[in-house]
């Protein structure tokens, strides 16, 4: 059954008739610039085609309702600051009402049934989409659509810092509303402004291969690379590694340890390589491309230390495959990794890739093709 079908049907069970509102945001893939979005840096993402779908109809009282029909679970809580539910999950409906309502806008008690096919803890940013799924549409069902879609990204990355433990950047909120099909998006985290970059690579996929290694950012160290950086930051005087150069950073190595460089040396490096990926992307230098994605992924294993053996494994099988770039994607500590395949090695890839990582770690890494997607949106019948 498709996945609005089969929401459908739950919903009528659950809360009865007439029916509600659809509502999906989307997960994301990010092609270069990671850990530069909390550094005020460039990233470069995009939405992708899976994505958290939501029925939400209000329900005339002060209560929210809410069913997961992926975690099979049912949740309810008031509106209130202290109505906080206790299921992780229903704390990112939860935060995303409070965030709206903090700013002045309006929530009622709704009734929702939501599910998805973001694959969850592969760094696709199944939270971001859920997130951005109900800032969408509660903005859209009890706000006139009033608050901006900068608001409405800045909305779930707040509900990340202050209901889930996560101090991440606005890269993934950013991605999930802003998407657009067959675009990549230029961000700078500076000022949040944006530009749209067609991407349909030639003779090129993008293929993701989920190790199936699970990472939670709230239980990784994934804060303290942040507060690495904001202590190197701090030890030089600038609001943020934005401001500063490599040549800045070596000369200036007092009040912070050697580990607290590398972390710094890393981000200031892929700052740079964000910009020089969007330049060879318009050239179609996808050689560059890749030679930049190999090189993030070296910084990310080696300075950022984010990667783990099963990843290392994967981007090193890539390149002996002679795939044009593979890094380990998104926050790290598990995953996927990104690979810019050529579309003559892209079957013989994958099926190396399955065989080798198996015989390695005992399971098969899952694989999914890239399609590029829009994001945030009300569904029409
Ligand atoms: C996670 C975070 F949520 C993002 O803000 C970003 O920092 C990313 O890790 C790393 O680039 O997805």
């Amino acid at each position: 059954m498709e996945m609005k079908d089969k929401i459908a049907t739950v919903f009528a069970e659950k809360f009865g008739k007439p029916a509600g509102t659809f509502y999906a945001s989307a997960g994301r893939i990010n092609l270069i610039g990671e850990h530069t979005d909390y550094n005020e840096g460039y990233v470069f993402p995009g939405a992708i085609d899976k994505v958290i779908m939501a029925e939400i109809r209000p329900n005339g009282t002060d209560k929210v309702r809410v069913f997961s029909i992926d975690i099979d679970e049912y949740a309810e809580f008031g509106l209130e600051e202290k109505d906080a539910p206790s299921q992780s999950w229903a704390r990112y409906i939860f935060g995303i009402c409070r965030e709206i309502i903090k700013r002045g806008g309006t929530v009622k008690g709704f009734d929702t049934v939501f599910a998805g096919n973001v694959p969850l803890g592969a760094g696709l940013s199944s939270s971001a989409a859920l997130e951005s799924c109900f800032a969408f549409g509660l903005n859209d069902m009890f706000n006139d659509n009033k608050i901006d879609k900068f608001e409405l990204a800045k909305i779930g990355q707040s509900t990340e810092h202050n209901y889930c433990g996560v101090n991440c950047g606005i890269m993934d909120q950013f991605a999930s509303v802003f998407g657009k099909k067959d675009h990549l998006i230029r961000l700078d985290c500076r000022d949040l402004s944006y530009e749209y970059f067609p991407f349909a690579p030639k003779g090129h996929k993008l293929v993701l291969i989920d190790s199936r290694v699970k990472h939670e950012l709230k239980d990784s160290p994934y804060n303290k690379r942040r507060e690495s950086c904001e202590r190197v930051a701090k030890a030089l005087g600038v609001k943020s590694l934005r401001d500063v150069s490599l040549a800045e950073l070596n000369a200036a190595r007092i009040g912070f340890s050697d580990e607290d460089y590398r972390r710094a040396k890393y981000v200031i490096e892929e700052k740079d390589r964000v910009l020089t990926v969007c330049a060879a992307l318009e050239r179609g230098d996808y050689d560059e491309v890749g030679k930049m994605m190999y090189e993030t992924h070296e910084g990310l294993s080696k300075d950022y230390e984010v990667s783990c053996e099963e990843l290392d494994f994967l981007a090193n099988l890539a390149k002996e495959c002679g795939v044009t770039g593979s890094r380990i994607m998104g926050g790290g500590f598990g995953g996927c990794t990104i690979n810019l395949v050529p579309d003559s090695l892209h079957d013989g890839f994958i099926a190396t890739a399955k065989e080798k990582f198996n015989a390695k770690y005992g399971h098969e890494p899952m694989v999914y093709d890239v399609i590029i997607s829009d994001g945030a949106r009300r569904l029409e019948d």
